[in-house]
């Protein structure tokens, strides 16, 4: 009884895991170009978006030489505007690794000198996770294991100690 009862808890915390796993996305800004002032595209990075879903807990890289350029994240006005100097946030390291925490649109400029008006700025529009209850049929009332924190890459790391602590279940109870 026992046994069934953390194999069914090592079950549903090595299925969340792999849900969230497969939900967070490394998104390399720009893929091979990376992050830099576009040449004769200045939709080179709204062109970058398209087709893209981003959820909360995927993960923006900005690759770009430190001192080359940097990541100002900006409100909507400065980014239709190139405005730096009111970022909210610096990122003047490179590769900048930012995680999208929240729900809506997002904005980064370079604040490098013409950069963002030759098009070297970013929008993206988050969403929240389509993260369905996941209750394929049969098991209703599986105990414990349940409430999976939504998305967020994070709670990957934070669901690790229970994934070892189901293994440790198992085990002891053979
Ligand atoms: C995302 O990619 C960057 C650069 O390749 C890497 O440093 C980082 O560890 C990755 N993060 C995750 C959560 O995979
Ligand atoms: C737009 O993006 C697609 C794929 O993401 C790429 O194949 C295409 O070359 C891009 N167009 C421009 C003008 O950058
Ligand atoms: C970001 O850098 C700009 C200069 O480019 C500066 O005016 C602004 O105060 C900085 N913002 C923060 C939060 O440090
Ligand atoms: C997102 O959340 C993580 C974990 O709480 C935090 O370390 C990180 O700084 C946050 N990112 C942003 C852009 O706020
Ligand atoms: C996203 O989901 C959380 C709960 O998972 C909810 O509290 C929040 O209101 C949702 N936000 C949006 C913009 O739908
Ligand atoms: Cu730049």
């Amino acid at each position: 009884m026992v046994r069934k009862i953390s194999m069914a808890a090592l079950f549903v915390v090595l299925a969340a895991t792999l849900l969230q796993s497969t939900l967070a996305t490394n998104y390399t800004v720009g893929d091979s170009t990376g992050w830099q002032r576009p040449t004769n595209n200045a939709d080179f990075y709204g062109n970058w978006t398209k087709n893209k879903n981003f959820v909360v807990g995927d993960i923006l890289v900005f690759d770009f030489p430190t001192g080359q350029h940097d990541v100002a994240v900006v409100t909507e006005a400065s980014y239709n505007s190139c405005t730096a100097t009111n970022a909210i946030f610096n990122y003047t390291n490179g590769p900048a690794i930012i995680t999208l925490n929240t729900t809506g649109y997002h904005y980064y400029i370079c604040g490098f000198s013409g950069h963002c008006a030759a098009g070297q700025k970013l929008r993206v529009d988050v969403q929240n996770g389509t993260n369905t209850p996941s209750t394929p049929g049969s098991s209703p009332n599986t105990p414990s294991g349940g409430s999976t924190p939504p998305n967020s890459a994070s709670s990957l790391i934070a669901t690790l100690p229970l994934i070892f602590m189901s293994i440790f279940l198992v085990l002891f109870c053979y």
